[in-house]
């Protein structure tokens, strides 16, 4: 068998490990993966899921031809080219009698191409509509949410590098690789590296995590209570004096921090200690680990939080964590940047808050805005729904599973279900998929050329690290597919819409569509590095290089700056009274008429739903077990294995119980993303059906309740 080698970045996740692929010369297939030694921020790691790279690319699951849904339900095989016809003209229609906020996006984690994913977008634009929706705002969006009304740093947070001390509030990245800012690729070593050097590490979760492992202090509260515990840190801090009294003075002010030792001042840390189950002293010695023993490094917050109720509010009082001690990159100091962005220079300056939510109109749906460029995602199925005017009736789905992934997922499901026109790009028969109207299979990673993940205006990067790949495979034989920004760009082109990329004018002459590379090469006019430069340096490394761009040293704020953060507006404060009002700051666990409280967790070899569709996957995890105490089993007189009833306010589900001694005791954990469509077969079973989309909502981001939520959990049958 005559095999060749290929380097390339595995693009499952957003922390892109270099590979070394063994390909079959014969047939073109990849028969192996390894981590890539050179590459300098993956250091040869690669995780179980980018490991499954065969058989996702070449298993018998994946789509190689676009397929149309027939009258009687079933799909038939169509070109491509047919389908975008016919699409083309059905929301052509669609638009012509309901106007154009008929037609929305729906975006997902997967790739859609990364460097090219901000094509849906302008596609959105050049039809006039701002039906854009993204997983996004049922993720970390208390972060923007948080910004908005607290204000942010231009420069940034400390890197694990320029830190001493991590506080984690429900962050894993160890599974995750993820924890926006600091942590990404190959974070075991990283994270073991950084200890071994001194970093110390706190860690907030009411599971003994991965990471949790690792850490130098771990408080394992009952989920939901992280506001009370950053407030109590809080307090704990300006009451020590243990805050950055220059950096305060300098971009706070004493009158805002007086407003928020008040607001904070009913979280005493006894009171909090009570109502989160922790043990005495330990918020005190968490505070003081982080800001007396320490003065570099952040305070950051996961999914975890970002889910539970208040999420908002714990969010920016983690993000007042930093502030009050300062844990920002200053004047001459390193900041990390993404590479194809443009070389904007970063100040030392505070970006007051600028509550740019309140420029757009209330929505149809319960009133709520856009955050940023999303609508927001809970409330699409009402959108979908709701008759009226702006009643969404096509929708195109990039990347993403919105069948299973979406809060109330009997109600998402129902509201695809009625759309006139779904269209599902995705290299399998998913959820969303198999509600589709249309299916167009993408050109699928290794396929395609491509660049690391970048969004306009915003760093995701943890390393200034980039690597152009070229396409490593071919297409496979015989196979129809489109590459994910072709879509949009097939669609305005029949419709003469005019398309942009990145600001510029798409040609949209039907005879030539650009190449990637093209739309490559335009994603990355004006970055700090173009394609062609780093196609040019692929020569001397071959994969990638941690770039050293003079735009990544921190310049002194320009003269006049004068931003000063908010740390505790009205709106907050109010959120804090709430807080105290509820049942959180009575009750010490799930509450009357509940068992356990069910918390989101991430499975180390799945990336959401990707993984539970393959078969070397479902061989180790063949579901998605409810992770429970092992002394919970003989209360609940079950064994390992059996199934359980978990039944919330909202619906129930039937899981199977797994011992797991690292979760706290009257906790429930299991990961979301599984099960197939509601009522119907599918390897695991779906948390959302647990969850309302409508209640215990957030404001601003419509956030709802997707963790910390009171479930009864009982034996089955
Ligand atoms: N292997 C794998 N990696 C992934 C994904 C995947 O599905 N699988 N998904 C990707 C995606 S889309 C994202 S957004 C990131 C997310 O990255 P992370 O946010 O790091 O994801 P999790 O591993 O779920 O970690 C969340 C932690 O919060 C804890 N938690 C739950 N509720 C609470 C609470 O109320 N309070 C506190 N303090 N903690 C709580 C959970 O026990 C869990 O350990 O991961 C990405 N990476
Ligand atoms: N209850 C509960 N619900 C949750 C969460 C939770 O913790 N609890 N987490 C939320 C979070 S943080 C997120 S991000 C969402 C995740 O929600 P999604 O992003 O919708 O989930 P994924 O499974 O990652 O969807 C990716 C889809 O893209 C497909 N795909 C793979 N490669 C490609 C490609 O190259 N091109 C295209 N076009 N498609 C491709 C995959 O087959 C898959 O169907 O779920 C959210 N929902
Ligand atoms: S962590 Fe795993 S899924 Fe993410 S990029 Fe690396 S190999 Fe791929
Ligand atoms: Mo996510």
């Amino acid at each position: 068998m005559a095999t060749r080698q290929a380097r390339s970045f595995c693009r499952i996740c957003a922390a892109h490990c270099g590979v070394v692929l063994t390909i079959e010369e014969e047939s073109d297939r990849i028969v192996a993966v390894k981590g890539d030694k050179d590459n300098p921020t993956s250091r040869g790691y690669v995780c179980f899921k980018g490991l499954q790279a065969e058989e996702m690319h070449h298993g018998p699951q994946r789509l190689l031809k676009p397929l149309k849904r027939q009258q009687d339900g079933t799909f038939a095989e169509i070109g491509s080219e047919q389908a975008l016809d016919e699409i083309a003209d059905k929301l052509r229609v669609i638009v012509e009698r309901d106007g154009p906020q008929a037609a929305a996006v729906f975006k997902g984690t997967a790739g859609t191409l990364f460097a090219t994913h901000m094509i849906q977008l302008d596609f959105l634009h050049a039809l006039g509509s701002n039906q854009f929706y993204s997983v996004n705002t049922i993720d970390q969006s208390a972060k923007f949410v948080s910004f908005e009304r607290q204000g942010g740093w231009a420069a940034g947070v400390h890197d694990i590098d320029q830190s001493d001390v991590l506080l984690f509030f429900g962050c894993n990245p160890v599974i995750s690789h993820s924890t926006m800012g600091i942590m990404g690729p190959d974070p075991l070593r990283t994270l073991k590296r950084a200890r071994k050097r001194g970093l110390q590490l706190i860690c907030i979760d009411p599971r003994e995590t991965e990471t949790a492992a690792l850490a130098d202090l771990h408080l394992q509260p009952l989920p939901g209570r992280d506001t009370a515990i950053a407030a109590a840190m809080i307090r704990t801090i300006l009451s020590e004096g243990w805050e950055d009294p220059e950096f305060v003075a300098e971009h706070v002010g004493a009158n805002r921090i007086f407003e928020l030792r008040q607001a904070v001042e009913p979280f005493a840390p006894d009171f909090v200690e009570r109502i989160a189950g922790l043990e005495p002293g330990q918020i005190h010695a968490a505070a003081k680990l982080f800001a007396h023993d320490n003065k570099k490094g952040a305070a950051f917050c996961a999914t975890g939080p970002s889910m539970s109720a208040f999420s908002n509010t714990t969010q920016h009082l983690v993000d007042t964590l930093n502030i009050v001690c300062g844990r920002f990159r200053r004047a001459g100091q390193k900041a990390v940047v993404d590479m194809i962005n443009p070389p904007d220079p970063i100040h030392a300056e505070v970006i007051s808050p600028p509550r740019s939510y309140r420029n757009f109109p209330p929505s149809r749906i319960r009133g709520v805005g856009m955050l940023g460029f999303d609508r927001l995602a809970s409330t699409l199925a009402e959108e979908i729904l709701t008759p009226g005017e702006g009643q969404v009736r096509a929708l195109f789905v990039s990347g993403s599973n919105p069948a299973s992934c979406l809060p109330d997922q009997r109600k998402a499901v129902e509201a695809l279900k009625s759309l006139e026109l779904l269209v599902v790009v995705d290299p399998y028969m998913s959820t969303t998929a198999q509600l589709a109207d249309y299916v167009l299979p993408p050109v699928m990673m290794y396929e395609r050329p491509d660049l690391p993940i970048a969004v306009p205006g915003f760093n995701i990067g943890v390393l200034s690290w980039a690597q152009y790949t070229p396409a490593v495979i071919d297409q496979p034989e015989g196979s129809d597919l489109i590459d994910d920004w072709y879509l949009y760009w097939g669609i305005a082109s029949r419709l003469g819409l005019p398309l942009k990329f990145n600001g510029v004018d798409l040609d949209l002459s039907v005879n030539r569509p650009p190449t990637t590379d093209e739309m490559l090469e335009i994603r990355t006019a004006g970055a700090r590095v173009t394609l062609a430069e780093l196609k040019e340096d692929l020569k001397a490394h071959p994969a990638g290089q941690i770039y050293d761009h003079p735009s990544n040293v921190v310049q002194p704020a320009r003269p006049g700056a004068d931003g000063r953060f908010h740390p505790m507006p009205e709106d907050v404060a109010a959120e804090l009274r709430d807080f105290l009002a509820s049942d959180l700051a009575r009750e010490v666990g799930p509450g009357a008429g509940h068992s356990h409280l069910l918390i989101s967790r991430r499975m180390n070899r799945v990336m959401n739903t990707l993984g539970n569709n393959l078969q070397g996957t479902l061989k180790q995890d063949p579901t998605n077990p409810a992770y429970m105490h092992p002394d919970e089993f003989r209360t609940l007189g079950i064994a390992p294995g059996d199934k359980v009833a978990i039944a919330s306010e909202h619906g129930r589900i039937e899981a199977v119980a797994q011992p797991d001694k690292a979760v706290r005791r009257g906790v429930v954990s299991i990961a979301h993303c599984w099960g197939g469509l509601p009522d119907s077969e599918g390897a695991g079973v779906n948390t959302n059906l647990l969850i309302a989309a409508d209640q215990d909502v957030q404001p601003i981001n419509a956030m709802p309740r997707m963790s910390a939520v009171p479930v009864n959990v009982s034996r089955a049958g």
